[in-house]
């Protein structure tokens, strides 16, 4: 996408963001060396706009600073602006500012920043300039916003396993001819198995600190150490060469069992068989494309099942994609919105992870020291529970996205706001994601350690996700009771005697005033 394409530019501003770290950027590859200035800030703007996880600033300055290395390496002519330098602004406009002053440029060439809020902002402040802007779209996603539009245009629902099968198509990734590798699309029904403690359970790739990044924990400690999170240890790859390491780590590792314990959780047990590599994406240390490809190629090296191999990178060029052509189709907006009417304030044990339910304290507490939990404890642990007990959306979005070392709104917001709080009404998924105790227990060894009773469904003891489901269901019946999906759980509901839906209720009342 172009803004306004400067003519006769003399020395164009080449602004590279914390997480467009990727040597083939857009605006890298549109730039000359011989007569561009590359901009990289850091700026505490960006890391208070909403609390970030002390980890997740300490990756995003580290891996700035290594990339910044690489670039003077390669004899790019920067200016790497550090967040204790004199006169730093602290924003991104104000040291693109600066920098134009400073290094006389006429004009800004910069890839379209992934969130909406800082696109506006640079768009805003240009214009208020007068200064002329080259905004490329950002090509490191497999999906251009023109494809995704054209893809959506005129669906009554956008399904993300419609958008999977044609990303599919247009990548070429496990397939034969114009059909699916091994004949069907999806072998989710594979892969909902409970895990088991494993001593020779995989983990993810741990990369020891440099003196760059331990001079960043430093710095970080200084200025963010009140921050949500454990800084250290400190562990995640920082530069992409070390990125791919931790790639082909889990490619030969864990990838095998990725489908089948995809869904599961274990107390202790922080990463099971999932990569870790969202944040070395989404900060452009790695390339989605070539993550699948590696993948792919496990498959057909016979190294990986095919259940793996087409669910993992489903994840990606399905789910990853499809969510962040919905962030942008439904922005600004989609960060508002609340179907359910949700207006609870978040709990305060999200914060400190101080709860007898344990699949809440794992969730929570792994969160707390690595920046990272795996989707099913995003969606089915804090996400379900948020829900179930009527959580305002937008706190909840702002805790997710505080919280991950891969959180950015654009992937960020459809999952919290649509996949997980049904607060979109229903634009990503056909029903809510709620789930009682009984799935908690069927995926997880939570329940065994924890201090209420997953079998007790009401009174005292009682596993909070068991009363907290029905009552989530009867106070959304107006919005929710005409969802052909839920039928039969209603007709459940309706089939009850009067003393148990009471009981339920009663149970749930308290528990929401013990929150
Ligand atoms: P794996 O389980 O190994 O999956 C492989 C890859 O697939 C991930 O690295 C990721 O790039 C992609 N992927 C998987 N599921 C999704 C999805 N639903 N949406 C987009 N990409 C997906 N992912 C983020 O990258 N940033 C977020 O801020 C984020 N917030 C989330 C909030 C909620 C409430 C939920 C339910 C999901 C969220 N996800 C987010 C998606 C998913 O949980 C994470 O991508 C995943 O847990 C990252 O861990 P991993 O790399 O080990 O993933
Ligand atoms: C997340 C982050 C942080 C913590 N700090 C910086 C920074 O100092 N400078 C920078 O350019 N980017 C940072 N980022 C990443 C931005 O927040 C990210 O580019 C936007 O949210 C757009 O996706």
């Amino acid at each position: 996408m172009t803004d306004t394409s400067p003519s006769l530019a003399t020395r164009r501003l080449v602004l590279i963001l914390g997480d467009q770290l990727s040597p083939d950027l857009a605006a890298l590859k549109a730039a000359d060396p011989g007569r561009d200035v590359i901009l990289m800030a850091e700026v505490a703007g960006e890391a208070t706009y909403v609390r970030h996880h002390q980890k997740k600033i300490a990756f995003i300055l580290s891996a700035m600073r290594h990339f910044a290395e690489d670039l003077r390496g390669e004899g790019w002519n920067l200016r790497y602006v550090t967040l204790d330098a004199p006169g730093n602004s602290g924003t991104i406009p104000g040291e693109i500012a600066r920098a134009m002053a400073a290094c006389g440029c006429d004009s800004l060439l910069v890839t379209e920043p992934g969130e909406y809020r800082l696109r506006a902002a640079i768009r805003d402040w240009a214009e208020a300039e007068g200064v002329a802007i080259e905004m490329l779209e950002d090509d490191r996603f497999l999906a251009s916003h023109g494809m995704f539009e054209a893809w959506a245009e005129g669906r009554k629902a956008l399904r993300m396993e419609y958008f999977y099968r044609e990303m599919r198509r247009k990548t070429g990734l496990l397939m034969q001819g114009d059909a699916p590798e091994g004949g069907q699309w999806n072998f989710d029904q594979e892969n909902r198995k409970p895990a088991r403690g494993d001593l020779f359970m995989p983990r993810p790739l741990q990369v020891a600190p440099d003196a760059t990044t331990e001079a960043v924990l430093d710095l970080v400690a200084d200025r963010f150490g009140d921050h949500f999170g454990r800084l250290r240890p400190f562990w995640f790859a920082v530069t992409r060469k070390d990125a791919l390491v931790a790639l082909e780590h889990f490619a030969t590792e864990a990838l095998p069992g990725f489908g089948d314990y995809q869904d599961a959780m274990l107390e202790g047990e922080n990463f099971l068989y999932h990569s870790v590599l969202s944040h070395y994406m989404n900060a452009g240390l790695l390339n989605p494309l070539e993550v699948c490809q590696r993948v792919e190629r496990a498959y057909l090296d016979g190294h990986t099942p095919l259940n793996a191999a087409e669910g993992y990178i489903r994840q990606i060029i399905g789910w990853r994609e499809y969510v962040r052509g919905i962030y942008w189709r439904f922005m600004p907006g989609l960060t508002e919105m609340n179907h359910l009417e949700a207006t609870r304030p978040l709990p305060e044990f999200y914060w400190t992870g101080d709860t007898g339910m344990a699949c809440l304290a794992a969730a929570i507490g792994q969160t707390r020291d690595e920046a990272y939990a795996h989707h099913i404890q995003r969606l089915m642990v804090t996400g379900n529970f948020a829900m179930l007990a009527g959580v305002a959306p937008a706190e909840v979005h702002e805790w997710y996205l505080a919280v991950y070392a891969d959180a950015f709104e654009w992937v960020e917001a459809p999952n919290v706001i649509g996949m997980s709080q049904f607060a979109d009404g229903g634009i990503l998924g056909s029903k809510p994601y709620a789930a009682s105790g009984n799935y908690i227990n069927k995926m997880s060894d939570h329940c065994g350690r924890c201090a209420f009773d997953v079998q007790k469904k009401t009174g005292k003891g009682a596993c909070p996700f068991n009363p907290l489901y029905w009552d989530f269901l009867v106070r959304n019946r107006d919005r929710l009771g005409g969802n052909p999906r839920l039928g039969q759980i209603y007709r459940t509901w309706d089939r009850m005697k009067p003393e148990t839906q009471t009981a339920y209720l009663e149970t749930a009342r308290q528990v929401l005033i013990d929150l």
